[in-house]
């Protein structure tokens, strides 16, 4: 397996986590294999709170962590096994855990018991337990069934069950925060993205289908060294535009259409999400133009906002202040701005967010408000979010007829700094003036 980020990262990570659970314990199973079909499986991808913790990425492993142990972190991984190897590739297997991963012991993870009692053993010495429930069900009963016989080895104390924290929350906010390295690697993951979005734009033309467009993204992605897709990739051209979560990319692309693409590649396990739409012929045609527009403007308004001490909520609020503006210029909303802002007249053009955390998962961790979950709280320098208004004109929405079956989103990634940010996205074009020229250049 290829170790990419430098040990001394995940090391950090876990003197981080490990202080924070204090007299607690964690433990993190591997994410599962999946069966696709028959004897295939899903293409593997590492749990991205197991991965953050170790950089470990083989399934069946558990990662155990026991803040009073003088081995605080232990793994439980495949051992070597020649037969599997020749089949599979290489097992890394416990020695190799603790030379090239830090695990302080490491054992196998196919003979139950040793992850079993281990598991016990530090839970008689925890005041907690930190486990995520509810993700999967065989190791909630696993983690349930050893609470019970630690609790029965307890004898008779009067003593309660341990009480179970989601570790999410401690490591949602460590994850929310980016380190130079992490950054650094959200931002090959936009140049990688950017990159894919500027070739779909030279090729696409009328008579392609959306699949090529995706083959094409892909073929880019992976051609760069990408690992894999952040999230399936989105190719909708016309009115599948304004189907928000159209993943069929089977439609032909005719002339006078838009093609919307929301597509990112997961570089090193942190993962871009770029949405551009251009015109198939290369030309945009006036009322494209005029709702391509109106979102732009709503967009780089609200990059412009995106600071330190904003919020996503202002964001949000901002780009609906924006959009209803301009849907007012365009007539497809009547009245004061600010009724129409209060009955949310603009929700059936605008029916999403305006953005997300981004991270190792597209929709990232962490908290979106204080701590006492009543205020949203407020952006800081190392935070990376998206921003992508939209405006969508969609079968089931009632606006001017020359609109019907546009849809259109402008999404970048911005990283939070303390002088205010720096979009990782701007090699994707977004200019209709730019969009064109490359449009046109094939
Ligand atoms: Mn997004």
């Amino acid at each position: 397996m290829k170790k990419t980020l430098n040990p001394i990262d995940f090391d950090h990570r876990r003197k981080q986590f490990l202080n924070k659970i204090k007299k607690g314990i964690a433990v993190f199973p591997s994410a599962p294999e999946q069966i696709r079909n028959n004897d295939v499986h899903h293409e593997y991808r590492q749990d991205s709170n197991f991965y953050y913790l170790s950089g470990f990425e083989e399934p069946n492993s558990i990662l155990l962590f026991d803040t009073s142990s003088k081995t605080p972190f232990q793994m439980f991984v495949h051992p070597k096994d020649a037969t599997k190897e020749l089949w599979e590739g290489k097992i890394t297997g416990p020695e190799g855990a603790k030379r090239l991963y830090g695990a302080d012991a490491a054992f196998s993870s196919i003979d139950s018991k040793l992850f079993d009692d281990a598991f016990i053993h530090a839970l008689m010495n925890a005041e907690a337990l930190y486990y995520r429930v509810g993700i999967h069900e065989e190791w909630d009963r696993r983690i349930f069934s050893l609470m019970k016989r630690a609790v029965r080895q307890l004898g008779r104390t009067g003593r309660g069950m341990w009480p179970i924290h989601d570790p999410i929350e401690i490591l949602g906010e460590m994850r929310l925060i980016k380190t130079k390295s992490e950054a650094d690697r959200l931002e090959r993951a936009a140049n990688i993205t950017a990159e894919a979005h500027v070739s779909a734009m030279k090729i696409a033309k009328p008579g392609m289908y959306e699949y090529e467009i995706e083959a094409a993204l892909y073929h880019a992605f992976r051609g760069q060294g990408a690992g894999r897709l952040g999230y399936g990739s989105i190719v909708a051209a016309g009115a599948n535009a304004t189907v928000l979560h159209y993943v069929a990319n089977n439609k032909k692309l005719e002339d006078k259409e838009l093609l919307l693409i929301d597509a990112g590649a997961e570089f090193e396990y942190y993962t871009a999400d770029i949405t551009r739409c251009f015109p198939v012929n290369g030309r945009f045609t006036a009322e494209q133009t005029e709702i391509y527009s109106a979102v732009l403007k709503a967009q780089k308004s609200c990059v412009k906002m995106a600071r330190p001490g904003k919020s996503m909520k202002d964001l949000h609020n901002h780009a609906i202040e924006v959009l209803v503006e301009e849907l007012k210029k365009l007539k497809v909303l009547k009245g004061t701005s600010s009724t129409l802002i209060k009955e949310k007249a603009y929700l059936p053009f605008y029916p999403h967010g305006t953005g997300h955390w981004l991270g190792m998962d597209v929709h990232d961790s962490g908290r979106y408000f204080s701590e006492s979950y009543d205020t949203p709280r407020k952006l800081e320098p190392g935070m990376v979010i998206t921003i992508e208004p939209g405006l969508y004109f969609g079968a089931h929405t009632k606006g001017p007829q020359k609109y019907q079956g546009i849809g259109i989103r402008i999404e970048d990634d911005v990283l939070i700094t303390s002088s205010g940010n720096k979009v990782l996205t701007s090699g994707a074009p977004k200019e209709i003036e730019e969009i064109e020229s490359l449009c046109n250049l094939n």
